[in-house]
């Protein structure tokens, strides 16, 4: 029982140690289009990045496991936060929530996502292609981080397969015992 225990808590530790990953760092420039939107590459609950100049608008690619969902920015410069689904369509949109910041909180279906942050005024013009005269809008230098309620980009998989590696290994622990 003792061997069991300890396989639970040693699968246990390795499911939330994916799960509590840093934070996403912008690697150089995150683009403003489709194309270029920047893959999250771990499961993370913030994203940190900068605007400076001609660099105006920064997206980010994800997954989201589905359920309630919340992005609150903070930053030293007024922004504006857009989601959209992988395929461009608005989803959502807030510039001022608390103070210039912004937030976006809905329930959102499981799925990819593009999330891009920028700064007041830019007029995208409600499609994710206004996002292309980016370059021209020269805005304030910036930092920034949008924090989320919940892991973006969490992978199920390695939780599942957890478990299921626990109920195998208490299968084989068990017949191991019968058979002793
Ligand atoms: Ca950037
Ligand atoms: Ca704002």
């Amino acid at each position: 029982m003792k061997t069991i225990i300890a396989a639970c808590v040693a699968s246990l530790a390795l499911v939330s140690t994916a799960a509590s990953a840093g934070p996403f760092i912008e690697k150089g420039d995150a683009g403003y289009s489709i194309l270029t939107a920047m893959d999250v590459t771990h499961a993370t609950t913030t994203i940190r990045g900068s605007l400076r100049g001609a660099d105006s608008v920064d997206m980010y690619a994800f997954n989201w496991k589905g359920g309630a969902f919340t992005a609150q920015t903070s930053s030293n410069f007024d922004p504006m936060l857009f989601l959209f689904t992988s395929t461009g369509n608005k989803v959502a949109f807030n510039d001022d929530h608390i103070s210039l910041q912004s937030y976006i909180g809905l329930d959102l279906a499981a799925g990819k996502y593009l999330m891009a942050i920028n700064q007041y005024s830019f007029n995208y013009g409600g499609s994710v292609t206004g996002f292309a005269n980016a370059p021209a809008f020269r805005g304030n230098n910036g930092n920034y981080s949008i924090n989320f309620n919940s892991a973006i980009n969490a992978v199920p998989e390695p939780a599942s397969l957890g478990l299921l590696g626990v109920a195998v290994l208490g299968l084989a622990l068990a017949r191991r015992r019968k058979h002793g």
